[in-house]
């Protein structure tokens, strides 16, 4: 066994039989021992002690032996630590005190210093000096794009009309946003790559309520823009509900795309084209289903992976607070002990 992180190897299209599993949202609300850390914590400050940062990201790699941790954070983390004034309201999300409504907050909207945020480094730097060498850190940001929907709606939204207004509207203005946006995502993710993680995931969860015209012109220069600026490592790029965006978001500039659950992962292949590896995508609502169809389910998300030149499994979206950890250290057992033949068949 070599100490190369198989995910990394995934990412980089020399994979092997091999199968790396990890969960978004792996760490969080599912599990008890995390509960129990963040009882009487506000979310955002939980974020900025590395004591807790540390501990909570590798509570889940314990417990369910996952082949890659991710940085515990939140993608409101750098808005807030630029001077956006934010919360994270528990079983809502985030909400800003002052939505987008003028030109004039889009012009004033702060730069974030790297020098805010030492205590990302510390975490960053602690975490990988207590994570087993052969397992991957990832970092992560959030893209401009889902960034603006929640400056511009005010919190968590279902319709992104403001947003989708401010785009069509008043294009240039927009651009500025999701430039500055930008620089705010690409600064996090710096700092987190400097300080030793090992591969990144630009989340744009919400650019599936996108055409693709809009996401093309509007959104996928200013992502292209953040996953520039860590082209030293293996970037993931994903987002929910993204099928007819599959290629413009691998096209961005990621090395991995992905991939919700509607999309077999062999017919996402094709789309998104031979140079790219995949992640993804069991749906996350199959975890409360009896376990032998949470298995057979995981089996066909494994031999359809097998299509792409590189294969990371995942779920197709976060794990349900509701999850029972149970089953997903089960189905990281089922992907090391069945993926490689799976894969090879
Ligand atoms: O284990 C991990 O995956 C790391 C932790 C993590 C990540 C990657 C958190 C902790 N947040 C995120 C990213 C994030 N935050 C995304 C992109 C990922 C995704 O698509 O799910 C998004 C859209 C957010 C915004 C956000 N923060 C939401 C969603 C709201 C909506 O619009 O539906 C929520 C609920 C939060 C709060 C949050 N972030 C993380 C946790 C554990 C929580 C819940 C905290 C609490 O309520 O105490």
């Amino acid at each position: 066994m070599t100490d190369t992180p198989s995910l990394l190897a995934a990412a980089h299209r020399r994979q092997g039989t091999a199968l790396p599993v990890w969960f978004m949202r792996q760490a969080g609300r599912s599990l008890p021992e995390y509960r129990a850390v963040r009882e009487g914590i506000a979310m955002l400050d939980s974020c900025r002690r590395p004591d807790l940062v540390t501990e909570i990201t590798l509570q889940p790699v314990r417990r369910h032996d996952v082949d890659a941790a991710i940085f515990f954070s939140d993608i409101m983390v750098p808005l807030a630590a630029a001077g956006v004034d934010l919360e994270i309201k528990s079983g809502v999300g985030p909400v800003i005190t002052e939505p987008i409504r003028t030109a004039r907050q889009i012009h004033e909207l702060p730069e974030l210093d790297p020098a805010a945020i030492p205590d990302i480094a510390e975490a960053i730097r602690a975490i990988r000096a207590e994570l087993p060498a052969h397992k991957a850190l990832i970092g992560f940001a959030g893209a401009p794009f889902t960034l603006a929907s929640y400056l511009v709606e005010g919190g968590p939204s279902r319709d992104y009309a403001r947003t989708k207004a401010l785009m069509a509207g008043e294009p240039m203005l927009w651009d500025e946003l999701c430039a500055r946006l930008a620089r705010i995502s690409a600064t996090f993710l710096r700092v987190q790559v400097d300080a030793g993680a090992q591969a990144v995931q630009l989340f744009d969860s919400w650019a599936g309520s996108l055409a693709p015209y809009d996401y093309a012109t509007r959104v996928q220069p200013h992502s292209t823009a953040v996953l520039s600026r860590v082209a030293d490592v293996p970037r993931i790029h994903f987002g929910v509900g993204t099928g007819e965006l599959l290629r413009l978001m691998g096209a961005a500039g990621a090395d991995v795309v992905g991939v919700d659950w509607r999309v077999p992962l062999d017919h996402a292949t094709k789309r998104i084209g031979p140079d790219r590896a995949v992640q993804g995508n069991l749906d996350p609502a199959l975890l409360s289903a009896p376990w032998e169809v949470v298995a057979e389910r995981a089996r066909d998300v494994i031999r359809a992976g097998a299509a792409a030149p590189g294969h990371i499994f995942n779920l197709g979206h976060g794990v349900p607070a509701t999850a029972d950890p149970d089953v997903l250290t089960r189905l990281v057992a089922l992907v090391h002990e069945e993926g490689p033949a799976l894969r090879a068949e």
